[in-house]
């Protein structure tokens, strides 16, 4: 008989070289194996030990898990997995034997994992049959010095996306209950194949409470993240109440945003009656994402690249993301340059961005799809691209492999929660002649977001926020009658949009959507 499904939800790893003081491999196992919420499997890791040691100590823990009932694998080492008797082995691709050779050794009953962390690796792996696949490492681990490339929660999704859903998937790398749900619920792709749980080494090896770490991850792996949209439902009538919000609660909307439009967005921020602020110091953070309805923009126009750039970015996107505020991320140029389309990729990968804005150049680099040639940030592929149904269509599909909103700008918008897609008709020529304003959309939507009621749906603040937008600029465009005056435009723009936001008007009736 083949082995049955093992349960993977909660895998524990062992490691001996980052344990706390006073404890050893078989205290720390045996701590967590009396945890309300054990570890479902345990894998025995032992790098450095000789055969003989490495024996008497699987011995020892395979005690204490068939006491509780819990499988043991061994990492790497079949003869090791056969002296004892355990439940089967963990293997990599440089290990003592591969899949066949231990399964001829090991019969056809015990459990045999193997690591991918690749496509080609995972189309090698599908053909001889191991029971499980672990998939890593998603982060950087300083666990696991010699690891290969961090796959990112789109990388587990892309991979998990090509295995057969009878074949069970674990990820490995970094995982922590800080990031655990984001793991869980960002590797899940468009079909709705998760992950069949996770393995982690340092979250409860190195913990000093390990049973606490135990109880912690099972909770958190079982409690829908903050973040989740669990509504997606669109009340266009409501939209003078989106607008109406932000007069009640004048919501923050915490920027890190490019050099050249920081002056517009805040102005445009205080235009409609919310707060800015422009905050790039992470010792902050965590105090400006704990206030009451607060928005982040993260626009990476300007961004250094390096390592502090992307602490700076992730480091708001992990605050913002604990307190499940909405976050607006603008991937200005994503598609330009090979390094802007990494650090896109990046912060998409590394927390959970509410809303992607773009123009289609900059989607489409995100979707992971061939770019248009773009020139500089601003140009570049607006438009210039498919039919309605096209644009619609990529829209859709990067809402529903993110699990989140994404707005595709340009001479019409396209916006998607991955359910439904619209399309908005309204704005002017101007928009797009002055530096900022594109941008600085991104803080009237970070605005609508954040006044709304928690649990809302965000498609409709999002969609009343463009609309607002896009309406106060025909209305400059009409005071111009007919002159070509893009400085004195951008000013009534920003006038126009103070009178929209203060006015009592019918949002619902100036906003031209209709659904794709
Ligand atoms: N395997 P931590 S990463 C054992 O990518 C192991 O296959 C990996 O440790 C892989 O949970 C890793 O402390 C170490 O980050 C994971
Ligand atoms: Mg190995």
């Amino acid at each position: 008989m083949p082995p049955l499904r093992p349960n993977l939800e909660l895998y524990l790893v062992t490691d001996s070289a980052n344990l706390p003081p006073n404890s050893t491999v078989y205290s720390q196992v045996e701590a967590c194996l009396s945890a309300r919420h054990p570890p479902t499997i345990v894998q025995l890791r032992e790098k450095h030990l000789s055969t003989a040691k490495f024996i008497e100590l699987a011995r020892d823990i395979y005690a204490l898990t068939s006491k509780h009932g819990v499988p043991l694998l061994i990492n790497d080492r079949v003869d090791v997995a056969l002296a004892v008797g355990c439940e089967g082995v963990h293997l990599g691709w440089d290990d003592m034997a591969d899949v066949p050779t231990a399964r001829k050794l090991l019969g056809p009953e015990k459990i045999i994992g193997l690591s991918v962390s690749d496509h080609e690796q995972l189309g090698r792996a599908l053909g001889v049959d191991p029971t499980y696949l672990g998939i890593g490492p998603v982060f950087s681990t300083p666990t696991k010095p010699d690891h290969n490339a961090p796959l990112g929660t789109s990388g587990v999704r892309s991979l998990l996306s090509a295995i057969p859903p009878t074949m069970p998937a674990v990820a490995i790398g970094g995982i922590n209950h800080g990031n655990v749900q984001r793991v869980l619920f960002q590797s899940k792709d468009i079909s709705g194949r998760r992950l069949d749980g996770v393995a982690v080494v340092s979250a409860i090896m190195a913990s000093p409470l390990p049973v606490g770490a135990c109880n912690l991850l099972y909770e958190t792996i079982n409690w829908p993240p903050l973040f989740v949209p669990t509504d997606y439902s669109i009340r266009t009538e409501d939209f003078p109440i989106y607008r109406d919000n932000i007069r009640k609660h004048k919501p923050l909307v915490h920027h890190i945003t490019n050099n050249v439009v920081k002056s517009i967005s805040a102005n445009i921020s205080l235009a409609i009656g919310a707060s800015p602020i422009m905050s790039e110091n992470p010792a902050e953070f965590a105090d400006l994402a704990a206030l009451p309805n607060v928005g982040c923009v993260l626009n990476m126009g300007t961004f250094a690249g390096g390592r502090e750039s992307q602490d700076l970015f992730l480091g708001a996107l992990r605050e913002h993301n604990v307190r499940g505020n909405p976050v607006i991320f603008d991937p200005v140029g994503a598609g330009a340059t090979s390094a802007r389309r990494e650090f896109a990729q990046m912060i998409v990968g590394g927390g959970y961005c509410t809303v992607i804005k773009g123009n289609e150049g900059e989607i489409r680099s995100l979707a992971g799809l061939e770019t248009v040639e773009m020139r500089g940030v601003d140009g570049g592929g607006e438009g210039e691209g498919g039919s309605e149904e096209e644009l619609a269509k990529l829209v859709h599909d990067l809402a529903s492999l993110e699990n989140n909103i994404v707005l595709m700008t340009g001479p019409r918008d396209y916006i998607s929660n991955g359910a439904r897609t619209f399309c908005l008709a309204n704005g002017s020529k101007y928009q797009s002649r002055v530096t900022g304003i594109g941008c600085a959309l991104g803080s009237v939507i970070a605005a609508f977001c954040a006044a709304a009621p928690v649990d809302e749906s965000l498609i409709g603040p999002v969609i009343s926020a463009i609309g607002i937008y896009n309406v106060a600029a025909e209305r400059a465009e009409m005071l111009m009658e007919g002159s070509d005056q893009p400085g004195r435009w951008a000013t009534a723009f920003v006038d126009c949009l103070a009178a929209m936001a203060m006015s009592d008007e019918n949002l619902t009736e100036l906003i031209a959507a209709h659904e794709v």
